[in-house]
């Protein structure tokens, strides 16, 4: 008996949008790149969403917001983003968003990425930043694995938890990033969940207007990787985990909020403080030295 074969023609073609039907974040997300990458309830689609409503909560004018990514799942959010955006190679989101805030200080530069790419190979890139407070907003989407290139442990993979590479469990110990970007001199740091939208949306909102290095840690669910590989179910099973997990505490002491495998997950706003930019702390000190002899960097007005 021949087998039986199926014909999936109707199913791969996809339909032309009806007429004047268009994505209700249009103007914010380029929709003709869709069908995007990201795996079904996975957390990075609802922080993006996050991102574009804290923006609009913010005020600022996108024509002056540019997105700027590493490589991963997480990095691919600048490429969806209608802003002006670029999605550098991985671990060097954060020295070319410098470049960017210092060459046209006009930008209010994100950096949206991955745990892997922002505090593994970018790591040495993120505590410089932190330390000369750049004006930067970083968004650091925290999955615990290296999820694009199969579920690798990371610098965030929790002490027990398995990965790709830890197959008997993860013996390193993993940073606790809001104590390390406190610690590196951001002025802003807070850690929210993907199941917490509406603290998330204020968070962004409120880092976007923050001058300096800001910095938020987002805990979001890789259904497809860390949680299969953990037999922790679906990105919804995860979600139901970090809404009974998770504890507010805003204004904790950043050594104290450590994630341990499947434990509680300490979220709030936990560091938000004054202090000169790398910007102002430049021109103020260039000032004092050279008085008038100091010519402050402007943009060349290039008519754009
Ligand atoms: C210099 C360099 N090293 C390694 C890679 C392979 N690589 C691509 S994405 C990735 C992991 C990304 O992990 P993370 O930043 O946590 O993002 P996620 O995919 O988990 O969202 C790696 C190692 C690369 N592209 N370039
Ligand atoms: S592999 Fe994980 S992080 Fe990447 S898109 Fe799929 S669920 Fe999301
Ligand atoms: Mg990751």
């Amino acid at each position: 008996m021949s087998e039986p074969t199926t014909d999936y023609t109707d199913t791969l073609t996809i339909p032309e949008p009806k007429e004047n039907l268009k994505h209700p974040l249009e103007s914010y997300i380029r929709s003709e790149r869709f069908p995007h990458i990201w795996c079904s309830s996975c957390g990075i689609g609802t922080i993006v969403t996050a991102y574009i409503s804290g923006l609009q909560k913010s005020g600022l004018d996108p024509e002056k917001v540019a997105v700027v990514s590493g490589i991963g799942c997480s990095g691919r959010a600048a490429g969806y983003l209608r802003l002006d955006s670029f999605h550098s190679t991985h671990g060097r989101a954060l020295p070319f968003a410098t470049g960017l805030a210092l060459g046209n200080p006009e930008l209010k530069v994100s950096v949206i990425s991955g745990d892997g790419d922002i505090a593994a190979i970018g790591g040495n890139h993120f505590i410089h930043s932190a330390r000369r407070n750049i004006d930067l907003n970083i968004i650091c989407i925290n999955n615990f694995n290296y999820a694009m290139t199969g579920g690798q442990a990371g610098p965030t993979t929790p002490l027990e938890a398995n990965a790709s590479t830890t197959p008997y469990g993860c013996y390193e110990y993993p940073f606790n990033l809001p104590f390390l970007a406190e610690s590196s001199g951001a002025v802003y740091v807070a850690r929210w969940t993907a199941l917490h939208i509406r603290r998330l949306t204020n968070a962004i909102s409120e880092a976007l207007q923050k001058p300096g290095f800001s910095f938020i840690e987002i805990i979001s669910p890789c259904p497809t990787l860390y949680a299969r590989r953990n037999r922790l179910g679906t990105g919804l099973d995860t979600m139901k985990f970090y809404h009974d997990s998770a504890t507010i505490q805003h204004g904790a002491d950043t050594r104290e909020v450590d994630i341990e495998y499947q434990k509680k997950i300490i979220v709030g706003k936990f560091v938000d403080k004054d202090k000169p930019t790398f910007t102002e702390a430049r021109d103020t000190f260039l000032n004092k030295k050279l008085g008038d002899q100091y010519v402050p960097y402007r943009r060349p007005n290039n008519g754009h």
